[in-house]
């Protein structure tokens, strides 16, 4: 029988090595830093779990795909943009994971997202592997027509690479309901196949899902209101902040209010909204969906209530709660020591990663409540498996039906968490819970199917 701290020091020791096969790639360190740093419990407790090999061939993805995007801008200069498809797990179904189009992109970003999403699918209990994909293009100040080349450009090489029985890609910063829809016609153009579960986050008219769009922001408040629960307390009357005003951002906000909170922020790259009657979601989602603006001129339009903060942190507005809603790395410790300051009672994690590890630290220290994002954001993806559940069958089901489910797959992401991070000596604690229930799913169906 292996000891924690021996096992322990086995990890510690593979992340080094991890390091050095993977330079350059501090995002995915990271990642793989957060989940081995709590899996010593669990490999310790089930010798199963110590066979060599396993969680190395848990860290090594099992395909990357780069590749080059050539593409003509409205001034018929050719462009070139890097793509990318990482499959890093399909022990459990197909590689599922979004596309992010953003200029940040890079390996390191896309395996670090990749590898949050094995975990995360697993929670879910649903039949989905990991994986993610993107490029470094920035759909910002493109014309639709741009846009639509490039989409067509990038799916033009990735079509070899999936497949509803094989890999199925979504949406993720940059890429929404727009790009799908570009994607899916090339897709559909170069393969001549009315493959509706190759991509999720389609149209409604034509594939998609009800409720997709609004699923990760409405599980992460699920998943929020679940943690608060626990501590005798509900959403109504608390005030929370938001950063992002993109898709998960708009429908944390929307599920929020719903739920009797007062959502008094959202922010983007250029700064953060501060609006003291809670944000106006008519006229956050007709600047951001329709208009695509930014948000200052939310400020602008909306009166007394609201204002502009250029650049500055949307951590500083005092509140009950936060949902970090728009990248990674975003709160970090000096934010997290002002939420603590203002009382914050919860924080939970609508985008990948935004909480540095020193703020997570410091914030669980504090007695915050803390949703990692692979448990309070896999809402999204689980919608996402149930549209091509509903594209399996041929069917469409009610948005009733959709939310129903989105409501019982976060409440069983949440008892799961909670449930094992008791089970393992860390009661409350929710990412040690997240990573050992995702990694013992996973971990299962690999030793149950051979070393490969
Ligand atoms: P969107 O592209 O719709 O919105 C992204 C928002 O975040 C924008 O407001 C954007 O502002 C802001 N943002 C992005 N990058 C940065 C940056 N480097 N610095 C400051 N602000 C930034 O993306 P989503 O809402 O889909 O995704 C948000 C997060 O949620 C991501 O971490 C994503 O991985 C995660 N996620 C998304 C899911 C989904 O279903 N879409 C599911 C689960 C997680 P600006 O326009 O100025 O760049
Ligand atoms: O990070 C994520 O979970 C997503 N971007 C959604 C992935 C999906 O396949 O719906």
């Amino acid at each position: 029988m292996t000891t924690r701290s021996e096992t322990q020091s086995t990890l510690d020791h593979l992340l080094t090595e991890i390091e050095h096969r993977n330079p350059a790639q501090p995002e995915f360190h990271q990642a793989a830093h957060e989940v081995l740093e709590t899996l010593a419990p669990v490999i310790a407790a089930r010798p199963e779990y110590a066979e060599p090999g396993l969680v190395e061939r848990l860290v090594e993805p099992e395909r990357q795909v780069i590749f080059r995007v050539p593409w003509q801008d409205d001034q018929g200069r050719v462009r070139v943009n890097r793509g990318f498809r990482v499959e890093f797990n399909s022990a459990l179904g197909p590689y599922k994971g979004g596309l992010r189009f953003h200029p940040s992109v890079n390996l390191g970003v896309i395996k670090f997202l990749g590898f949050e999403q094995i975990f995360k699918n697993a929670l879910t209990g649903l039949g989905i592997g990991g994986g993610k994909g993107g490029s470094d293009f920035d759909p910002h100040g493109r014309s639709d027509a741009e846009v639509m080349r490039f989409c067509q450009s990038f799916m033009t090489e990735l079509y070899r690479h999936i497949g509803e029985h094989t890999d199925v890609p979504a949406g993720d910063i940059g890429v929404g309901g727009r790009e799908i829809g570009y994607l899916f016609g090339q897709y559909r153009r170069i393969t001549n196949r009315w493959e509706a579960g190759v991509l999720t986050g389609k149209g409604q008219g034509w594939g998609g899902s009800l409720i997709r769009p609004e699923a990760t922001g409405y599980g992460n408040v699920l998943f929020a209101a679940a943690m608060l629960r626990e501590r005798g307390e509900d959403l109504e009357g608390q005030t929370a902040v938001v950063s992002g005003s993109g898709n998960v951002a708009i429908y944390t906000i929307e599920k929020l209010t719903a739920l009797g909170a007062n959502a008094v922020t959202c922010s983007d790259s250029s700064g953060y909204v501060v609006d003291e009657k809670g944000i106006d979601l008519d006229l956050l989602k007709q600047i951001k969906e329709v208009e695509r603006g930014r948000v200052d001129a939310y400020a602008e339009r909306r009166g007394a209530s609201a204002r502009f903060v250029p650049g500055g942190s949307v951590w500083d507005v005092p509140a009950d709660l936060a949902l970090p809603s728009a990248t990674q790395n975003e709160l970090d410790e000096n934010a997290a020591t002002a939420l603590i300051r203002n009382g914050v009672k919860a924080v939970s994690e609508g985008a990948n990663m935004p909480t540095t590890p020193e703020a997570v630290h410091l914030l669980q220290q504090a007695g915050v409540a803390f949703g990692p994002g692979k448990a309070a954001n896999a809402g999204g993806v689980a919608v996402s498996a149930l549209e091509m559940a509903q594209n399996h069958a041929r069917t469409a089901w009610s948005a009733e039906r959709v939310e129903e489910e989105l409501a019982a797959i976060m409440t069983s992401i949440h008892t799961t968490c909670h449930e094992t991070a008791e089970r393992y000596d860390a009661p409350g604690d929710y990412v040690t819970g997240a990573n050992i229930a995702g990694f013992e799913r996973v971990a299962d169906a690999m030793l149950a199917q051979g070393v490969i």
